[in-house]
């Protein structure tokens, strides 16, 4: 087992990963920016080490202070969490090449699944269903690029190879096509300094379903069924849930071989997403996250398995203890997002939280590292906890949530609470199974 562990991240996942070393016996160290000095896994950690100011760039994302931290409390592990430097494959080789173990993929997997055309290409030979698409960068041959869009058929999109979600443009005709692609290709080499762009089929109404897999340093691969992810605001996921409404065993069962196939093929370790948009029933690959998710929980609460665990243990050099028939669904799970942001702008609120009642009773868990009298600081992501709900049933689990986001109080700071209860108690949501532009739809109309 790992001896002491790393927890280079912040708020409610370093308390998360905290809480999985102390269930093992795992020593923490806690490096936090000195914004960060009071943050509650801090105050929990074994030690901590103050990495910097701060601007993220200087603490969080300053990969010799965090390697230096590790070497100065004789730690043997780093987990990155989410975010921050969590799928940075440098980070990785540097961590690994210091002597730490990381609590993650291999380096050379993290980019490989970064370059999401490299990634694409090794799930298509695996048989994971993918969009239709150009398979390859584009070129500099316009008639090509032309053709290309002309086979797949418009509306198709153009995506950027290196980074997150964006700079992508949906192209609706040939006439603007090239421009699209140089427009799209300048915003990537801007961005992330990688001028690479694909083509895909634009999807107009999919869902966003996501598959879970956990793999061990010996070939074991299993996936922990599937999440719905589409209740997304401007790329922001609002809501998730799992298993996906709709979604049959059989289906869960063909893409769960599917995934698991292509992890083992690629040598995966450790916990990673394979995302899929979902449309007309059908699975499209778009790409892989190596990562813990924010979601987790969600699949946590249906499967019964911790994955932060998993990733300790599997980076302790164990064996994962199950195989896939081991593996269960069990109810339904949902989780709100609870964002320290303004109601009506959506803007950031941080300050002081003079006041907070977590909700609690059967089937509610709260993920969550704030406390009465906590300084929600302005540098960071708003995230301030997740409440998630679990029941036999996803009627049950939706009346769990619509009680514990009633008798939750935070007080100071303005956040997206009353926004959660608007879009539980809408007819559409309680039936299940929206697409990824329904909630913006929904908001621009009132
Ligand atoms: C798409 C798509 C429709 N068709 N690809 C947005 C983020 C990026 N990672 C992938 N994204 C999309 N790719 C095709 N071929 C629509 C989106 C998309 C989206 C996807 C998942 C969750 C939210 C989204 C919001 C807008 C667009």
């Amino acid at each position: 087992m790992l001896d002491k562990v790393v927890i280079a991240n912040r708020g409610e996942i370093a308390l998360r990963i905290l809480r999985a070393c102390r269930e093992l016996g795992i020593k923490t160290v806690a490096v936090h920016s000195t914004a960060d000095a009071s943050l509650k896994h801090v105050l929990l950690a074994d030690e901590s080490v103050c990495i910097g100011p701060p601007a993220s760039p200087k603490s969080y994302l300053n990969m010799p202070a965090i390697i230096s931290a590790a070497e100065v409390t004789d730690a043997v592990g780093v987990h990155p969490g989410y975010g921050f430097l969590s799928e940075n494959a440098d980070f990785a080789e540097r961590v690994e090449k210091s002597g730490f173990v990381f609590i993650g993929p291999r380096a050379d997997t993290i980019r490989k699944m970064g370059d999401k055309v490299s990634a694409i290409t090794i799930m298509k030979a695996s048989g994971v269903p993918c969009v239709p698409g150009s398979g390859a960068p584009l070129g500099a041959d316009q008639d090509e690029n032309l053709r290309i869009a002309k086979d797949i058929g418009y509306p198709v999109i153009i995506k950027a190879s290196g980074g997150g979600g964006r700079g992508m443009r949906v192209v609706h005709n040939p006439a603007t096509l090239l421009s699209a692609i140089n427009v799209t290709k300048a915003e990537a080499l801007a961005a992330f300094s990688n001028d690479q762009v694909y083509m895909e089929k634009f999807l107009e109404k999919p869902r966003h379903i996501e598959f879970q897999v956990l793999a061990d340093n010996y070939g074991n691969v299993v996936h922990l069924g599937e999440r719905d992810c589409s209740m997304q605001r401007r790329h922001q996921k609002v809501i998730e849930e799992a298993p996906a409404p709709g979604i049959t065993e059989r289906q869960r069962e063909m893409m769960g071989q599917r995934v698991t196939d292509a992890c083992r093929a690629v040598g995966y370790r450790s916990a990673g997403t394979l995302e899929f948009l979902y449309q007309d029933g059908e699975f499209y690959f778009i790409e892989m996250n190596t990562r813990i998710q924010v979601e987790h929980p969600v699949t946590e609460l249906v499967t019964g398995i911790d994955l932060v665990k998993a990733q300790l243990l599997i980076a302790s050099g164990e064996k994962l203890p199950y195989v896939q028939k081991d593996i269960e669904i069990r109810g339904h799970a949902m989780e709100c997002r609870i964002n320290a942001e303004d109601a009506k702008t959506f803007m950031p609120s941080p300050g002081p939280i003079r006041l907070w009642h977590a909700p609690g009773g059967p089937g509610i868990r709260v993920d969550s590292h704030i406390y009465s009298g906590y300084n929600v600081p302005p540098y960071y992501d708003s995230l301030i906890a997740k409440v998630i709900s679990h029941g036999d049933t996803r009627d049950t689990a939706i009346a769990r949530m619509k009680n514990a986001l009633a008798e939750m109080v935070i007080e100071g700071i303005r956040t997206n609470i009353a926004l959660h209860q608007e879009i539980f108690n809408h007819a559409a949501f309680a039936q299940g199974g929206l697409d990824i532009h329904y909630l913006e739809r929904r908001l621009g109309l009132k």
